[in-house]
This record gives structure tokens, sequence and C-alpha cells, in this order.
């Protein structure tokens, strides 16, 4: 079959910061190549609706596949499936991806026809077996993981190895197109998949049923000397969760004599408990390191489950700088935030050298604030699920609640980009320059243009044709296992040993 795979448009933070290769639609396409298909992918983060109609007609896909990985992507996804099934109704339509398995009843619902199936789970596990099924034109609802119209198959399994798939980046057509700060050009690579917390607000443990599996460390190495570009985005949700395999993953790239520039994502925690991995791979080119510190008062880190304590995440903080690496930390903001709490933070953003995220509060599907929160949402909008909206009433009147927001996040573009980044940049960014590699330098006046208290309110004025189904009435003792898209497999589904799933437990039921 001719199979075209398609990335919906980046949100918000893809026009300012960074853009990234779509791994996850690669390595399903990769899997459907694997099994002799003829598969072409476009990103419509770096390309345009035109760009795919015209690439439809021309091309005449027996398959298209949308990767629905982000709840405010869904309404373009709807859109786009309709416009394919009223030209083309043969074509065979399908979704899958995060937010798509949260929410597959509803996409179908609202699509009207016009998307055959959801595939919920890990895209490698039953993406070929589905398609050889279309060709057969055998019962879709045997397959785990579909959903159709007519109901839902069994539930969906894992792929059997993370060691057999190689993302196809080779189908990507504008590979320089992806980057991150000045990681321009910059791919992408996963080491592990899934996380052992379970942080309230978020829902990467209930995609994967609090799994973690690693890739081998030879594997990724042979995988990294592949990689053209030299900056590498490492997408896992909490790097070097097992500090073995982050040594075991270093050795080999040492061994290859491979020179990259890194950014990862970790916990505070993670970061203080494998000082010795984060030295090491410090050597090896980590540049940038993401936090994810949500709050800085004890209530706000109990609210959301962090179970990490202030003292620690100040001291991991403390460590990353005396490392030499570039940190940037995220904190939540809450619909009930006021003038003087923006201030606050404001304050205390001014006083760090670190770059500070926020985003906002979202109870959005697959999460356990979906299920227990007792505000009421405000919009059910998709395109609002972003974490940059408030969907829960706030305290401030609306319009007040996006000036501060933005105003806080304004003290990031004064002291990270601009003219101020530039200087402390400005070889490097003569060197991309020089390269033709323009991401960097565009990205440092972009702020402005995007972080704007009145597009964010003119957002909420927009006419909704796709509303999400509210949650069953909330409760403090909701089950969450009902959130879980691949079922919880306990201790044997993650592969970590007994020292660190002792100290994932310690962490998760100590602090909070
Ligand atoms: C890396 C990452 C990013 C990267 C890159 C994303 C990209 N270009 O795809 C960056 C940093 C840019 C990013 C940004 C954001 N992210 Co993000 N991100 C992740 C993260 C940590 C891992 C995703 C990943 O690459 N995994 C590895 C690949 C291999 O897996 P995958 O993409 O999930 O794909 C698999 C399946 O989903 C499925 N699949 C995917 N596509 C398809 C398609 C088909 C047809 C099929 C069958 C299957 C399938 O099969 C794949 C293989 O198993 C996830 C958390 C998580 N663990 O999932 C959050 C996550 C997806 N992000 C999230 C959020 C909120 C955001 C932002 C909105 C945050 C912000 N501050 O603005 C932005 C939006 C950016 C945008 N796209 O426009 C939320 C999603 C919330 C939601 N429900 O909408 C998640 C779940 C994190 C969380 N805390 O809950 N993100
Ligand atoms: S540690 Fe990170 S990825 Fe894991 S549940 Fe918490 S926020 Fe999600």
């Amino acid at each position: 079959m001719k199979v075209l795979a398609v990335h919906p448009s980046g949100l918000m933070y893809t026009r300012v910061f960074l853009r990234l290769e779509p791994l996850g639609l690669e390595t399903v396409a990769a899997v459907l190549r694997a099994a002799a298909h003829e598969v072409r992918l476009l990103d419509l983060q770096v390309e345009s609706h035109r760009d795919l109609e015209r690439l439809i007609r021309k091309w005449r896909p027996d398959a298209v596949c949308f990767s629905g990985n982000y709840l405010a992507n869904i309404p373009e996804i709807i859109d786009l499936s309709k416009a394919i099934k009223a030209q083309w109704p043969d074509c065979f339509v399908f979704v899958g991806g995060h937010s798509a398995s949260f929410t597959a009843a509803d996409m179908l619902k609202h699509a009207d026809g016009a998307i055959d199936c959801v595939l919920r789970g890990e895209g490698e596990a039953k993406v070929a077996e589905l398609l050889d099924a279309v060709a057969r034109h055998a019962d879709l609802l045997a397959i785990p993981g579909v959903v159709t119209c007519r109901g839902e198959g069994p539930l969906p399994g894992f792929a059997e190895s993370l060691d057999q798939v190689r993302p196809a980046r080779d189908l990507l057509r504008h590979r320089r197109k992806y980057f991150i700060g000045v990681l321009d050009p910059c791919a992408s690579i996963e080491f592990a998949r899934g996380c052992p917390w379970d942080c309230t607000f978020c829902s990467a443990w209930t995609f994967y049923g609090r799994s973690y599996r690693s890739r081998s460390p030879e594997v990724i190495a042979d995988e990294l000397a592949s990689i053209r570009e030299p900056g590498i985005f490492i997408v896992d949700d909490v790097a070097f969760v097992h500090a073995d395999h982050g040594m075991a993953i270093g050795r080999e790239i040492e061994r290859r004599g491979i020179r990259k520039k890194y950014y990862l994502e970790t916990r505070g925690d993670v970061l203080l408990r494998n000082r010795e991995v984060f030295e090491y791979w410090r050597e090896l080119g980590l540049q940038y390191m993401f936090i994810g510190m949500e709050a800085i008062d004890a209530e706000g880190l109990k609210a959301f489950r962090k179970r990490v304590n202030l003292d620690k995440n100040f001291e991991a903080l403390a460590f990353a700088r005396s490392l030499g690496i570039t940190v940037a930390i995220n904190l939540i903001a809450d619909p009930d935030w006021d003038h003087d709490r923006f201030e606050a933070i404001r304050q205390w953003c001014l006083e760090i050298p670190e770059i500070v995220n926020i985003s906002v509060n979202t109870p959005y599907p697959g999460t356990e604030i979906w299920l227990r929160e007792h505000r009421q949402l405000t919009s059910l909008d998709y395109r609002l699920y972003d974490i940059q909206h408030a969907v829960l009433p706030t305290k401030l009147p609306l319009p007040e609640f996006y000036r501060e927001l933005v105003r806080t996040q304004q003290v990031l573009n004064r002291k990270h980009l601009g003219w101020s980044a530039l200087r402390g940049a400005a070889s490097e960014a003569a060197h991309l320059l020089m390269h033709g590699q323009t991401n960097f330098v565009r990205m440092l006046w972009r702020f402005n243009s995007v972080f704007n208290p009145n597009l964010q309110l003119n957002d909420h004025a927009r006419e909704v044709r796709y509303s999400m189904t509210p949650p069953a009435a909330s409760t403090e003792h909701a089950n969450v296992k009902v959130l879980y898209v691949h079922g919880p497999a306990g201790r044997k589904g993650r592969k970590l040993d007994d020292a660190t799933e002792s100290f994932v437990d310690e962490t998760r039921t100590g602090a909070g």
C-alpha cells in the first residue's frame, strides 16, 4: 500500500523556542516500510496544508495516517480527515498517538465517518497488522488497540522490543528545520520509554501503564552514529533514571568516538542521585537540561504529587550550575494565582540564572486531575488544551490573568532571548548563519508576536466546532486505573534494578 504519514502543525511553543522531528511518527513509518509498504512522511510543523493537498493529489496514497500526540491538534486532524475523505472516499484514514489514544471515541464521533479508525497505544506494535487487515478487508476490531465507530478491539499491546525499530529519519523532507535553541539543526532520539512516577498533571505514566523500558546501549550508540545533525534532543520523560544504563550508553558513545551536543529532560532528585552519570555526560557533550520543578513552594509540589522536596530541587539546580550546563526549569501557574503570586514568581525568576518556562495547570484527558479536579472546566475546546491557556476558572479576570502570565514569561524573554541572548552566543550564531542555519537566530525575536495576552484571550472567543466530552463528575477517590492506555504490568513492567525501584518508591511516597 502507499501510506502517507502526517504530523499536524506546531503549537505556540514551537513557534519560538524549538521545533523537533516527529519521532513517534517516524518509528511508525519505519515499521510500515519494513512491512513492504511504500511510505512518505509530511510534517505540518514545517510544511503547509497546501503541500499536503498537493502531495495527496499527485501521489494518491491508499492510506493516510495522522499522529495525534497533542490535544490541541485534534480539530486540525479532524478537519483534514474530512477534507481527504470528501475528495478521496476510498483512502483509509487513521490516527494514532498519545492524545488520540485518550480521546479515540470522541475523535471518531467528531469525524463523522472521515476517520476509519484510531489505533491506541504504541504504534509499532500493531500498525502493520492493521494495514494488512485493511488490505484483506478483514475485521479491524480483531486487532489490539483498534477503535472504530463499531466498537473497540482488544487492549493495546506493547511493541516486542524497543531495539528493533529505528525511526525512518530519511523520510523527513526538511531536516534542517528542526532545532532547540543553539542546537540548530537538532535530531531526536529515545533512550528509554515510560515513566515510573505518577504526577497528577501528567499523562506520560498513564499512557504506558507506569512501565519503564529501555533500549540497549549498543543500539542507541549505533543509531547516534548514523545521525548527521550535531545537536541531539533526548526525548525521554526522565533521562537517566537508571544510572548503569546512562553510563553504559556513554561508554558506547565514547568507544565509537561520537561527538554531539545533547539536550535532555530529567527530575531534580534523579540528577542528585546519579550525579556521576550527568558529570560523565557533560564530558560527552551534554549542554542543556530541562528540569520539571513545577512549583517553588511545598504546597504546590504536594498538590502535583511531584514527590520531591524544595531543598532537593534547589540543590539539583546548584549541582547543574556547577557542571556548567544551561538549565531550563518549568513552573506551573495555577488559574487561581493573583497579582501577588505572579509578582513573587517574577521576582524569583529574576534572581536565578536559569531559564524559567511557565505553563498553566490544565486537567487534560489521561491525567489524574482530569478525573479529580473539583473546579468546573471553563472550556472544552481542544485547541485551548496546550498548557498555555486557562481552562479552569481564573481568580483574576481572564484578561488580567493572561496579562500577568505573559508579563511573567516576559522575564524569560528579557533575560534569555533578543540581544542579551545574542551577546552571549554571538560566535555560535555567526557560525550557524554561515552554515545557512537560521532557526536559532530567528527565534530570538519571535517572543512578543507569539506570547501576547490579547491573542491568548481571542483564542477563547473562537467558534468551537468540536467539544471534548467532559470527565464524569469528579471525585477524590476516582480510580486512576481507568485512565491507562497500556494496562499496568506492575514491577515487572519496569526495567529498573531493585535499588532504583526503591528510590522511585521512596520518592513517590516520601516528600508528597
Ligand atoms: C518529546 C516531547 C516533546 C517534544 C517533541 C514533540 C514532537 N515534535 O513530536 C517537544 C519538546 C517539542 C514537545 C513539546 C510540547 N509538548 Co510534548 N512531549 C514529549 C514527550 C516527552 C515524548 C514524546 C516522544 O517523542 N516520545 C517518543 C516517541 C517514539 O513516542 P510518541 O511520539 O509518543 O509516538 C508513539 C505513540 O504515541 C504512537 N504514535 C505516535 N504517532 C502515531 C501515529 C500513528 C498513525 C500511530 C498508529 C501511532 C502513533 O506510536 C509511537 C511509537 O510508539 C511526551 C511524553 C511522552 N512520554 O509521550 C510529551 C507530551 C506528548 N507533550 C506534551 C505537551 C503538553 C507538550 C506541549 C504542548 C508543551 C508546551 N509547553 O507547549 C508542547 C507542544 C509542541 C507541539 N507539538 O507543537 C504532553 C501532551 C499533552 C496533551 N495531551 O496534549 C505530553 C504527553 C507530556 C505530558 N507531560 O503529559 N514535546
Ligand atoms: S516525573 Fe515527569 S514524566 Fe514522570 S509522571 Fe512526573 S511529570 Fe510525568
